[in-house]
């Protein structure tokens, strides 16, 4: 009996050895299909892989600290103080299951039968997955006073599981150091990047303390850390902190439930502010739902219920009133929704949408039950906050009329094209080509480099709106945006016209600085709202001057990292270089312009995509550390640099 045990766990070692090498040698062959890409992002992933395990040994109740840590040579170290990853033999395979974790495809966090596992989803690929993909891994498991280790190399065990001296301290280490042959674009990890997703998490996971150390150069580590007792509420202070508004109310309003079933929780956090956009972020099992789904719907549905009634019970809407529509009641808001769920169901190409409909009726009902016995137990923030709702729909009813006045002189049909326009000759959108250009000095070097037989030039003029404190809808009146409309052709919103189209690339050319990054913000989320075909459609590109220029005898060399100044340095060999460093567009004149920037034989450009102009319009900045970043999907087929004769 106890032999046959044995013999089976041994063939089925056998078995389930060929299953892992086949696993992860397909993970390894085709990480696209585990990990966002291979580039920056699914880098980076690799690290929320191993960091969400500990998480969820956290909200098992087991774990309240959580060290990361980027090491020189760009090795990962994250350690938790939970229980440790188990490390008994495991019946199925014959393995230690701290092994079976790090070996087979998906089997993260599946045993020990503890149920509490919600399902990572989206990005639940296990730590195989990240093991399949690093160069080498080693795992330390502190438990029950012993340091057991074990060592891996491309997925490959080199050791066994073995005992390595003793401990008092309990809980799981892990190191890895990504393949540079899977991330051939760079191994390198950007601690911003990390400190976001970090801080986020520690937002999402009240009470968990998670420190962020980065090591990598000599002297005192760059350190942070998160812990936030206010979980998700304080995740809203922390937004409208930065989003530099006033606060309609002094108090961020916070509702939680969980499911009579026991299978899910839902939590809001919300508050109002004097903004005139929406903010809302909502996450499912701790992944951000960047496309909504059901748990949004629930919660805009029941908002624009829970007050109407108020309203009308307590005659602030009259009988002859309209209701308040859902943008009328989410204006300025910024809300949080959280819930976790055991079978999370994400749907669209991005997966970034919830689909389970039993979580849109938990968080209706969550905001149904408790939002208007809020309102009538603080009726100085319920005044507050139907004074901005009412204020939104005078101000949406005015830009209807506002609309409707336009439509009828049919403005955009007859339109002049805006003075400031240099046109091109071509009227032929398959060729023609648009540059919006702010200033004055950046958009005159254009207009004399360009090639004028299809490319147009638009300098922008006349005063910054700031996207968070103007009403968009007043876009007829804007003396910013208008030229951009007429110059396009389109229309807008109901009345856009892709067909109109004039030009079939618009690229937004601005510095690389605070400015220039808050007039692509403006516009990608004017597009965005306004024009969102154009996103769809692949129409709106970002134009990608150099940061650098290094010349050596009559030779010049552009660089647009920092990273290729100094490759071209190396190259260029120790001496008798000059280095040009641009802060701006205007800097450059006009044949420079043309050779770095919009020739189209030699041009970097980055195409927008919608997730990109999501971003910006969510006031992604916030979140994102200030920077919309792009993704780096060139559209020319170029090198990453341009080297150019004189
Ligand atoms: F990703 C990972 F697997 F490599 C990883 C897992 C990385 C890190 C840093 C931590 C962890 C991890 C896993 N921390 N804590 C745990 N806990 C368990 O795996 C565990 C422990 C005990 C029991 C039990 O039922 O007794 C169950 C589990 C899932």
């Amino acid at each position: 009996m106890e032999l046959n045990e044995i013999t089976q766990a041994s063939q089925n070692y056998d078995e389930n050895q060929i299953q892992v090498l086949e696993g992860l040698e397909a993970v390894r062959k085709r990480p696209g299909m585990y990990i966002a890409s291979t580039g920056p992002k699914g880098l980076h992933h690799l690290v929320y892989e191993i960091v969400d395990n500990a998480i969820d040994e956290a909200l098992a109740g087991f774990c309240d600290r959580i060290d990361v840590e980027i090491l020189p040579e760009n090795i990962i170290c994250v350690t938790d103080n939970g229980r440790g990853i188990p490390v008994g033999i495991e019946h199925k395979t014959g393995l230690p299951a701290v092994t079976v974790v790090f070996t087979i495809l998906h089997a993260g966090g599946k045993f020990g039968g503890g149920g509490y596992k919600v399902s990572g989803g989206l990005h639940g690929v296990g730590a195989s997955v990240v093991n399949a993909l690093s160069e080498w891994l080693e795992v330390e498991v502190y438990h029950e006073g012993t340091i057991y280790y074990q060592k891996f190399e491309r997925g490959h065990a080199v050791t066994e599981l073995m005992e390595k001296g003793t401990t008092d301290r309990t809980g799981t280490r892990v190191r890895f150091k990504p393949d540079p042959l899977i991330f051939q674009e760079s191994t390198e990890f950007d601690f911003e990047t990390l400190q976001t997703r970090l801080r986020e998490q520690a937002f999402l996971n009240a009470g968990v303390h998670i420190c962020l150390a980065d090591r990598r150069n000599a002297g005192e580590p760059v350190e942070d850390s998160f812990c936030y007792h206010g979980g998700i509420s304080s995740f809203v202070e922390y937004i409208n902190k930065k989003r530099a508004v006033e606060l309609i109310h002094p108090d961020v309003i916070y509702f939680s439930c969980a499911a009579a079933d026991g299978n899910s929780t839902a939590e809001v956090a919300m508050q109002y502010t004097d903004s005139y956009t929406e903010l809302m972020l909502s996450f499912a099992n701790n992944i951000h739902t960047t496309d909504g789904g059901t748990h949004e719907e629930g919660f805009k549905r029941a908002l624009t219920r829970v007050m109407n009634d108020y309203a009308r019970k307590y005659n602030i809407l009259k009988d002859n009133d309209k209701n308040l529509s859902g943008d009328d009641v989410r204006e300025g808001l910024t809300v949080i929704i959280s819930v976790k769920l055991k079978d999370a169901q994400f749907e669209s190409q991005t997966k970034g949408r919830l689909g389970n409909t039993e979580i849109g009726t938990l968080v209706n009902g969550l905001i149904g039950d408790k939002l208007a016995t809020y309102l009538e137990e603080n009726p100085a923030t319920a005044r507050a906050i139907f004074d901005k709702a009412l204020a939104a729909a005078r101000a949406r009813e005015a830009a209807r009329k506002a609309r409707e006045l336009v439509r009828r002189k049919s403005v955009l049909e007859n339109a002049a094209l805006p003075g400031k326009l240099a046109d091109c000759q071509s009227r032929d959108p398959e060729e023609t080509e648009i540059y919006i250009v702010e200033g004055d000095s950046a958009g005159g070097s254009a207009k004399g480099g360009r090639n004028r037989k299809f490319q147009a030039i638009l300098p922008l003029w006349g005063k910054m709106l700031n996207v968070e404190k103007a009403r968009l809808d007043k876009v007829y009146g804007n003396e910013k945006l208008m030229p951009v409309v007429t110059a396009l052709g389109c229309g807008i919103g109901d009345e856009f016209d892709l067909s109109k189209l004039r030009y079939g690339k618009i690229i937004i050319m601005a510095d690389a600085d605070v400015d220039g990054s808050h007039i692509r913000t403006l516009l990608l989320t004017f597009f965005f709202r306004f024009m969102k075909p154009l996103v769809e459609e692949g129409h709106i590109y970002l134009a990608q001057p150099p940061l650098f220029r290094i010349t050596k005898g009559n030779k010049h060399h552009y660089a647009y990292t920092d990273g290729e100044r100094d490759r071209i340095m190396s190259e260029l060999g120790g001496q008798g270089y000059e280095i040009q460093r641009y802060k701006g567009l205007g800097e450059m004149d006009a044949e420079q312009l043309w050779e770095t920037t919009m020739n189209p034989e030699t041009r970097i450009m980055l195409r927008v995509e919608v997730e990109d102009a999501a971003a910006a319009d969510e006031a992604f900045s916030v979140l994102m550390g200030d920077k919309v970043e792009p993704r780096r999907e060139f559209i020319e087929k170029n090198a990453r640099y341009a080297e150019l004769d004189v």
